[in-house]
């Protein structure tokens, strides 16, 4: 197979590939039995490639990669293959060895290499169906170290994992999608790529890519599409749809249509479907007819320079595609009330980052750092607290002594600021995590939801209402607790939340962070409505994931929100006007 392949175009294999092929190849060996050490050889290298703030590409170029602590010869070796040919021969000998199906096991919650190489030796199990089946025969709770409680947990991780894993990340499609459209993009006579679908809509979930292109001739791109080598399987191959799996298990969508086409084709598979329902419809009142083609008047299609003027042909302003969802986009867009949503541009800082006084992977210089290249004028740290021990919390002395840290680094970094704050949780009977006198040395308090989820509504509400009333309480953090694809959250009433945010003056945390997503984006114009005010945090526990921020950006404009709406768009000044302000209040 690999033989027949054409040459492909090289496409650049991000940190994130490089991280997850080692994880894959540490599992890998422990389910085929290799030795410890190597396991953990593989583990630690991944953890520190993930971990990484320089371009990866330019270390191993320059040799410095070695000199990073994990990374040995013979993994160094492995990473530059990859670079260069997408894997490396370890990485091919085991997929060799492993079936898909194994690795695959690795999905299920509760299921680490361990477990899984226990079912595929003693049972013979080689899939999720076949760990399913074993479960309920009964056969899990039998094996040594499993028992009924384990078998039990297992079947319901199946159950979620089938209600999830349909779908993926946000990040996980578009980094996949970023891809494929750079390949596709190096194809002698493709003039226009766009990516659609879900995916340019901003969903926080994917179902799959949708790719769409103009090339004079379509045949080289479907080529190059489907044999790029992340493919696992070509679903259809056509000359104007081509449909693939990828090895992460995404399905990809490639659609090359004709120049003239391309406006009408990327407003239709941009969607969403309600919205093209409605459009369609606004196009038929005026006499046209609107389809994946074109617009057309009776047999002639209007040619059309753009999207823009596709819409200025049905009398709207162009709709961002983030707002197409038919949620009043439509009305908005024939009123030319569309509001002017937020950007990344206006984002001047981000709050709510770990460092490794917590359970971060970067220090606290390396972080501010960091949020300085990316153009920030200021950061806000926010640590774990004591009460997060899991996280390695913050214990009252240890909140001090990052003060003075955070003192020491502003006096050096100016005129760039770090805030001093805390991500406190919020205790059972909705109490923040540390006395008064401790409360009142930070600069603001992000109270989060972290563990005993399980109260009922009623319960979940007065807790979170209780922390919001706490005058030291800035922001509230991730407000349900969801964990996207694995996780719902806790049952609780936003609108009473978001009441008591209005009246308390507590910034409601729109959460960055991939897997959250959290407030969801569906909710944001009530709480707006209600005169609540946002915030929105990566919550990087790393350099690089302090870029998280733009995934929230992309969700706050979801929710309609403009730039006043989001406290990190304002300037230094602004904000610390504004925490001196909240400050005032307390006891
Ligand atoms: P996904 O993939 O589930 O995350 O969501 P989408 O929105 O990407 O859905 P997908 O991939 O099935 O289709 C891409 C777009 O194509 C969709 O947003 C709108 C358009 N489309 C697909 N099927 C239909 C249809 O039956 N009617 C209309 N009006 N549009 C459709
Ligand atoms: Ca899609
Ligand atoms: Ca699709
Ligand atoms: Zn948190």
């Amino acid at each position: 197979m690999a033989g027949s392949r054409k040459p492909i175009p090289p496409v650049a294999v991000s940190k994130a590939d490089v991280a997850r092929a080692l994880r894959n190849v540490a599992a890998m060996l422990e389910i085929t039995g290799d030795n410890p050490f190597r396991i953990r050889a593989f583990e630690n290298a991944s953890a520190a490639i993930e971990d990484l703030s320089d371009d990866l590409a330019t270390l191993v170029e320059s040799g410095e990669l070695l000199e990073v602590r994990g990374i040995g010869k013979s993994i160094f070796a492995d990473v530059k293959s990859m670079l260069e040919t997408g894997t490396f021969d370890e990485y091919e000998k085991l997929r060799a060895k492993v079936p898909a199906g194994v690795l695959e096991m690795l999905r299920v919650t509760g299921m680490g290499p361990k477990k899984v190489k226990a079912v595929y030796d003693k049972l013979g199990v080689k899939s999720v169906d076949e760990l399913e089946q074993a479960g309920r025969d009964g056969k899990l709770a039998v094996l040594p170290g499993f028992g009924e409680k384990t078998q039990l947990n297992i079947l319901n991780a199946v159950a979620r994992y089938r209600k999830y894993s349909k779908r993926f990340l946000f990040s996980t499609a578009y980094d996949q999608a970023s891809k494929i459209l750079e390949a596709v993009r190096r194809v002698p006579g493709v003039k226009q790529t766009m990516i659609g679908g879900s995916l340019r809509r901003c969903r926080e979930t994917i179902g799959d890519i949708d790719i769409l292109a103009t090339a004079a001739d379509a045949e080289p791109v479907m080529d190059v599409f489907t044999t790029l080598p992340d493919v696992a399987t070509v679903i259809a191959k056509g000359p104007t749809k081509s449909s693939v799996i990828m090895q992460s298990g995404v399905h990809v969508d490639l659609r090359v249509v004709h120049e003239n086409e391309f406006p009408a084709a990327v407003h239709y598979f941009t969607g969403s479907k309600e919205h093209n329902t409605e459009v369609r419809a606004r196009a038929k009142k005026r006499g046209f007819k609107l389809n994946e083609y074109g617009l057309f008047e009776g047999e002639n299609a209007i040619p059309l320079k753009d999207e823009v003027a596709l819409f200025a042909k049905l009398g709207m302003d162009w709709v961002p595609p983030e707002l197409r969802e038919n949620a009043g986009e439509i009305e908005a867009a024939e009123e030319h009330a569309l509001p002017q949503l937020i950007e990344m541009s206006d984002i001047r800082g981000t709050f709510h980052c770990h460092t490794t006084a917590s359970d971060g992977h970067a220090t606290l210089r390396e972080m501010a750092e960091a949020a300085q290249a990316l153009g920030f004028e200021y950061l806000g740290i926010a640590d774990h607290s004591q009460t997060a021990v899991y996280a390695n919390g913050l214990k009252k002395a240890a909140v001090e002594k990052q003060r003075h840290d955070i003192e020491k680094l502003n006096a050096e970094m100016k005129p760039f600021v770090v805030f001093a704050g805390i991500e406190s949780d919020i205790l059972a009977d909705g109490r923040l995590d540390y006395d008064d006198d401790t409360l009142a040395t930070l600069d603001y308090v992000v109270a989060s939801v972290h563990g005993q989820f399980t109260g009922t509504e009623a319960q979940m509400t007065q807790r979170i209402v209780t922390a919001v009333s706490n005058p030291f309480t800035t922001m509230l953090g991730h407000p349900t607790g969801r964990l996207l694809l694995s996780r719902d959250g806790y049952p609780v009433n936003l609108i009473a939340v978001f009441e008591a945010c209005a009246k308390h003056k507590v910034f409601i945390e729109i959460n960055a962070h991939p897997v959250r997503l959290d407030l969801d984006w569906r909710h944001m114009r009530t709480a707006k409505d209600m005169g609540v005010e946002f915030v929105i945090n990566p919550d990087a526990h790393n350099t690089n994931e302090i870029a998280y921020t733009r995934y929230g950006v992309g969700v706050a404009r979801k929710g309609w929100l403009t730039k006043d709406d989001a406290l990190n768009t304002k300037s230094l000044a602004a904000v610390r006007r504004i925490l001196d302000a909240r400050r005032a209040r307390r006891p």
